[in-house]
């Protein structure tokens, strides 16, 4: 398979948007994507940066876990973005990084990933995407949020480190033959823009229907661990601040906003 560096040419030359990926910033290597989004948007970046590296020394997970970005493997990306809404509603963003990912996926390789709450990415389990939100707020409103996305496209088995070797996968090793990583970016940046102009605009219910449609555990029993402790119950809806909605045994209604699911 030949090697295609990712170049901000190449990504501006198939790029039709409006705002999202008109700045961009490619790098060969840089400690975080969201990192150097974060610093981007402190100085006053416009909505829709776009900062990708074809490797991270430092990949963030949630939670100060780490995120393997080996490189030219996959696609390690942030977006900033700056909607006028309060800080309660913050929470809604990643999953619009979610469902922009499974449909441009599903494009480009007829793949159908799920989705795990709150919005990781999977087959059978395993997990090829995950989605990393981080808010600065002023007053109670929202200054930015760095939406970082890591996409696992061309690992074999033997290229994760063993520890991830159980419960990772990527795009290639379920099948997709060739993926154009270009073409890949570019769509989820096209779905991005526009789920987030249409929910900014009209709400995000839809989008959170598309998001709940392709969560297996929707409607199911489930187990969270929060906080260092175990909570479980059935996962009954998403609220309209995309917190999880938990009918517990007793029959009482418990509102998570953060937590992982196992
Ligand atoms: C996430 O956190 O899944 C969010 C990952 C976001 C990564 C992107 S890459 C571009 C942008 N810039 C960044 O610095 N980050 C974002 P979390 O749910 O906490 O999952 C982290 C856990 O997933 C780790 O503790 C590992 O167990 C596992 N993991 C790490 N790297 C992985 C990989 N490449 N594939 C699958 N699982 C991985």
């Amino acid at each position: 398979m030949k090697f295609d560096l990712i170049t901000s040419d190449k990504i501006r030359a198939r790029l039709d948007t409006k705002r999202f990926g008109r700045k961009i910033y490619a790098f060969w290597q840089v400690s975080s994507t969201n990192r150097f989004a974060a610093k981007a948007a402190a100085r006053g970046e416009p909505e829709g940066t776009l900062v990708i590296a074809e490797m991270q020394t430092r990949g963030k997970g949630r939670l100060k876990r780490s995120w393997d970005s080996q490189f030219g493997k996959g696609l390690w990306f942030s977006v900033i973005l700056r909607p006028s809404f309060s800080y309660a509603k913050a929470g809604l963003f990643p999953f619009l990084a979610g469902i922009s990912v499974v449909q441009a996926i599903e494009n480009s390789t007829g793949l159908k990933p799920e989705f795990k709450w709150p919005n990781d990415l999977l087959f059978n389990n395993k997990k090829f995407c995950g989605i990393l939100s981080e808010v600065e707020f002023i007053h109670y409103k929202i200054n930015y949020i760095i939406l970082g996305v890591g996409i696992n496209i061309f690992h074999k088995t033997n290229d994760f480190p063993n520890i991830l070797s159980q419960s990772a996968t990527s795009l290639h090793l379920e099948g997709a033959e060739s993926v154009d990583r270009i073409d890949l970016l570019t769509n989820i940046i096209k779905q991005l823009e526009f789920y987030y102009y249409d929910s900014t605009a009209n709400g995000f219910k839809e989008s959170l229907e598309i998001w709940k449609s392709r969560c297996p555990q929707f409607g199911n029993q489930i187990r969270i661990f929060q906080n260092g402790r175990h909570i479980q119950g059935i996962f009954e809806n998403l609220d309209s601040d995309g917190c999880l909605m938990l009918r517990t045994p007793d029959k009482s209604l418990i509102r998570i906003a953060a937590g992982d699911l196992y």
